[in-house]
C-alpha cells in the first residue's frame, strides 16, 4: 500500500498566524505521537518557530531577488514563485521522500500573489497531487470582532477556495487575545446566520452594497460550516482543529488505522 500523507495548507492575509500555527500544530500532533513534517512555501519568511523538512528558501531567497532583479516585496514574491516553479523538480524530490502521516505547508504572507496568481496554485497543486488535502484559512480573531470585518474575511476564503478548490475550513486564531464572551459572539454569529443578517443589516458599510435579502443569499453561501476558534499560543482548540481535519481528509477514520507500508 503507498503512503497515504494528509497535506494540511495554511493560509490566510499577512499576519493572521499561518507561520505561528504551523509549528504549533505540529507540536500539538506530534505529542500525540503523530509523524508530522513541514513545508515553508515563504521565499521571503525571516524567521521559523519550527524547523521546516522542506523549506523554499533552498530554492529561492526573495530578499536575494529584491535585491538582484531590483524589485519591491510583491514584485520579489512573485518572481520567486515563478523561480520555484522552474525548480519544482527538485522541491518535488525532496517532498517525495517525506514519510510522514501529517504534511503542514505554511504559505506565504501576501495570499493576493500566492493564491491570485498562476505559480502558487502550481506549486500547491504539484505538491499535494493525488492526495488528500484540505485548507485552513486563518481568520484573526482581534480584525473579526466587527460584522462587517468578518463578512469580509469570508468572502475572500470563499475567494480562496474558489482559486484553490480544496475542501477548506475558517479557524479563528489567536483567541487567547479575546475574552470568552468576545468569542462566544464571534460564534453566535456564525453558527447563527440569522442574527449574523440582522446585524450585518444594520451595519452602515455592509448597507452601501447590500439589502437585508441580498445578506439571505449571500451569508449561507459564506459560512459553508463551523469556524473553529483556536489559540496557537495556548492550543486552546487544536482538539477541536484536529477533530475537523479528520472529518475533512480521513472521513473521521483515525490515521493509526492505516497500515503503515513497507514501502515508505
Ligand atoms: N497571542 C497570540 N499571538 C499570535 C497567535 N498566533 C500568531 N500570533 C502572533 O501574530 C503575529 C503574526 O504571526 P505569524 O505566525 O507570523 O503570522 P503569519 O500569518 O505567518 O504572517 P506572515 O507570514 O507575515 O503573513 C506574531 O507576532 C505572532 O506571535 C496566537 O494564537 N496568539
Ligand atoms: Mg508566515
Amino acid at each position: 500500500m503507498k503512503a497515504m500523507p494528509y497535506y494540511i495548507v495554511v493560509l490566510g492575509v499577512a499576519g493572521s498566524g499561518k507561520t505561528t500555527l504551523t509549528g504549533s500544530l505540529q507540536g500539538w500532533l506530534e505529542d500525540f505521537g503523530f509523524d508530522v513534517a513541514t513545508i515553508n512555501l515563504d521565499p521571503a519568511a525571516e524567521y521559523l518557530p519550527y524547523t521546516p523538512d522542506v523549506d523554499v528558501r533552498d530554492y529561492v531567497d526573495a530578499r536575494d531577488v529584491m535585491r538582484k532583479y531590483k524589485l519591491g516585496p510583491n514584485g520579489a514574491l512573485i518572481a520567486s514563485s515563478d523561480l520555484i516553479v522552474t525548480k519544482l523538480d527538485e522541491l518535488l524530490d525532496e517532498v517525495n521522500s517525506l514519510r510522514s502521516n501529517y504534511i503542514i505547508i505554511d504559505t506565504p504572507g501576501q495570499l493576493e500573489v500566492f493564491a491570485f496568481r498562476d505559480a502558487g496554485p502550481i506549486i500547491l497543486n504539484s505538491i499535494i497531487g493525488d492526495h488528500k488535502s484540505l485548507s485552513l484559512f486563518l481568520i484573526d480573531a482581534i480584525f473579526s470582532k466587527s460584522p462587517s470585518n468578518m463578512l469580509s474575511t469570508l468572502l475572500l476564503s470563499t475567494s480562496i477556495q474558489l482559486r484553490l478548490g480544496k475542501p477548506q475550513v475558517n479557524v479563528l486564531t489567536k483567541t487567547d487575545l479575546l475574552a470568552g464572551e468576545e468569542i462566544d459572539k464571534i460564534l453566535d454569529m456564525i453558527e447563527n446566520p440569522e442574527v449574523f443578517i440582522s446585524i450585518l443589516a444594520r451595519d452602515k458599510s455592509t448597507r452601501l452594497l447590500w439589502d437585508y435579502s441580498d445578506l439571505e443569499a449571500i451569508i449561507p453561501r459564506v459560512i459553508t460550516s463551523t469556524i473553529i476558534p483556536v489559540s496557537s499560543i495556548t492550543r486552546e482548540g487544536f482538539d477541536n482543529l484536529y477533530a475537523m481535519i479528520q472529518r475533512v481528509v480521513a472521513g473521521g477514520e483515525d490515521y493509526y488505522t492505516e497500515e503503515p507500508s513497507p514501502l515508505l
